[in-house]
């Protein structure tokens, strides 16, 4: 049973209810802690629901809650079936549930199923000999009589993607951690215990899953495939008809290979595998192509506002965009994209505007809506992150120097989206009555969400006027798309129209003012829906934009 908001929005013909919704993503672990052992958990998440509400919030994805030893932050899972004491227990779960429904919220799970944590019983089992039942739940090779490993295959924290297992003399095969062993997807039995754990959830009352690096299933590890391989869309599909079909659910699939070349394969229309996949081709630019995070790339707005206009494109009328800047493995965004400095107020709400009026569902990392920024490490013992670690060693025997990967770890690492959510001025910022696991941002006492609550001006109320205009307005939701002068070197603007309607959103993404000469097809009089600055009427000839200004103005097309 849903809420009356939420039975209101299928009003329209083609909606899903999740195409007039804010996405919000919540890291369990770093969220709000309600029993002072330093580590968040659902009750925290529970006490926050008003808060999400407040914001908009339609739909909430959580990042892991499962039985996990946190090898990898709870993406090494040991129980499917059972949430992390840390977390709470099932009873609080469903309660998380229900309290969303009265709100309108509904959650999607972290699905994390390309592995397992090398405590999962199965994987306990399969490496108890040979001769296990669960031995071909898990992918094992014999050492390569010359070289030991079975190939070159290397995983994404660094490492080798194969561990040696001494009982039993083979490897398995691991695209992470060696404690997060890959399951072996070739194995029906395997797809089909999937299956049953989605539906376990799905009746529990969870509206979807977050598919965690769901284009690596159809590897082929002898081939030395990982990403997209042979067998995926055949597995995505049989998953979608084994566990999704007939249910109204929303499905993102985490797709780091996705392109818009195969982009509606997962989430076309009539692909039956998904309803949208989280691509990364934004961030990717912002990284080295060969040394990945652990080396920065300048970018230029151009190549930006292309990656953006060619999603646009191609998901124009088959398919669906998920918008995002920050997630829980990305540094801020208002330290990668704006500026966390003098303007970050500013900034934040220009990412944001620009952003969230895009077509598609965004997706808001906790946090992101305060405007918080990336933590300003000076020592390697306040990183947690295992993926870190692995780098450290791997980098500095490629022969980077300490000082540079402490400097790039510090810029990009996963950590920078983990420390806890800034909720007040008081000790480790309400987010617990305890030390933390991983330290506060020390500017708590200025960036949190008691100061902006109640404060129309802040980052917060930005965020919460843009959920309000997609959850109201249809050309938000399903204007058509269109670029305006996309080799503009400092501003990004865009047009949706609907029907007889044009929205005209402008973004300068720098700290300059930049004088816009608006091209005719964006030009348009009526009212602003949104600015983090003096309000506009009307758009056209010549506008000079503040640093960082972003507004949007919705008129009749002339
Ligand atoms: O493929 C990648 C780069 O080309 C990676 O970005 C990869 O897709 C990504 O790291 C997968 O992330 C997800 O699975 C990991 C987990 O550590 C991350 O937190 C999660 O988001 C393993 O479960
Ligand atoms: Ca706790």
């Amino acid at each position: 049973m849903m809420s009356a908001r939420s039975i209101k929005q299928d009003s329209r013909p083609d909606g899903a209810w999740w195409q007039t919704e804010t996405a919000y993503q919540i890291y369990p672990r770093s969220f709000c802690d309600s029993n002072g052992d330093g580590v968040g958990d659902i009750p925290g998440i529970i006490s926050k629901l008003d808060y999400l509400a407040d914001l908009g919030v339609g739909v909430v994805w959580l990042s892991p809650i499962n039985t996990s030893p946190m090898a990898d932050m709870g993406y090494d899972i040991s129980n499917y079936r059972d949430i992390a004491p840390e977390f709470g227990t099932l009873a609080d779960f469903d309660r998380m549930i229900a309290e969303g429904e009265k709100r309108g919220i509904r959650f999607i799970m972290d699905l994390v199923v390309n592995h397992t944590s090398d405590e999962h019983p199965w994987f306990k089992e399969a490496r108890a000999s040979r001769n296990s039942e669960y031995r071909d739940f898990y992918i094992w090779r014999d050492p390569h009589p010359e070289h030991g490993y079975p190939n070159d295959m290397m995983g994404f924290f660094g490492l080798p993607a194969w561990t040696f297992d001494e009982a039993t003399g083979q490897f398995y095969f691991h695209l992470f951690d060696r404690r997060q062993p890959d399951l072996n997807w070739d194995n029906p039995d395997v797809r089909a215990a999937v299956h049953e754990i989605m539906r376990f959830w799905l009746d529990r009352g969870v509206a979807g899953f977050r598919m965690d690096a769901i284009d690596l299933i159809g590897k082929d590890p002898d081939a030395g495939i990982g990403l997209d391989g042979p067998r995926l869309h055949e597995f995505l599909r049989e998953m979608h008809d084994a566990a999704l079909d007939g249910r109204d659910t929303l499905t993102v699939g985490e797709t780091s290979s996705a392109r818009v070349t195969n982009a509606l394969k997962f989430c076309g229309r009539d692909s039956r595998e998904m309803s949208m996949v989280h691509q990364f081709e934004h961030t990717l630019l912002t990284w080295d192509k060969d040394k990945g995070k652990w080396k920065s790339r300048d970018f230029t707005l151009v190549e930006l506002k292309a990656v953006f206009d060619r999603w646009q494109a191609t998901l124009a009328d088959d398919g669906w965009n998920s918008l995002f800047w920050s997630n829980h493995d990305l540094p801020r965004a208002v330290s990668k994209f704006g500026d966390d400095g003098e303007h970050r107020v500013m900034s934040a709400k220009m990412l944001a505007t620009a952003l969230h009026l895009m077509k598609g569902t965004p997706f808001v990392f906790q946090g992101e809506e305060l405007g918080m920024t990336n933590f300003p490490f000076t020592d390697m013992s306040q990183f947690r992150d295992v993926e870190v670690f692995n780098h450290h060693e791997i980098q500095l025997a490629a022969g980077m120097s300490q000082q540079a990967f402490f400097a790039v770890a510090s810029e990009n690492c996963r950590d920078n989206a983990r420390t806890p959510m800034q909720w007040t001025d008081g000790p480790h910022a309400g987010f617990s009555s305890a030390e933390p696991w991983i330290p506060v941002n020390p500017n708590y006492p200025q960036i949190n969400a008691a100061a902006q609550i109640g404060d129309p001006d802040s980052v917060l109320a930005h965020y919460r006027r843009l959920a309000g205009l997609r959850r109201d307005l249809p050309v938000v939701s399903h204007g058509r798309y269109a670029p305006l002068a996309p080799e503009h070197p400092e501003v990004m603007a865009y047009t949706r129209t609907l029907g007889d309607e044009r929205l005209t959103v402008v973004a300068n993404f720098t700290a300059q003012s930049v004088a816009f000469d608006v091209p005719d097809d964006g030009r348009v009089q009526g009212r602003c829906l949104i600015s983090n600055a003096d309000a506009r009427q009307a758009v056209s000839g010549r506008i000079m934009l503040a640093p960082f200004e972003a507004f949007a103005v919705l008129g009749p097309i002339s």
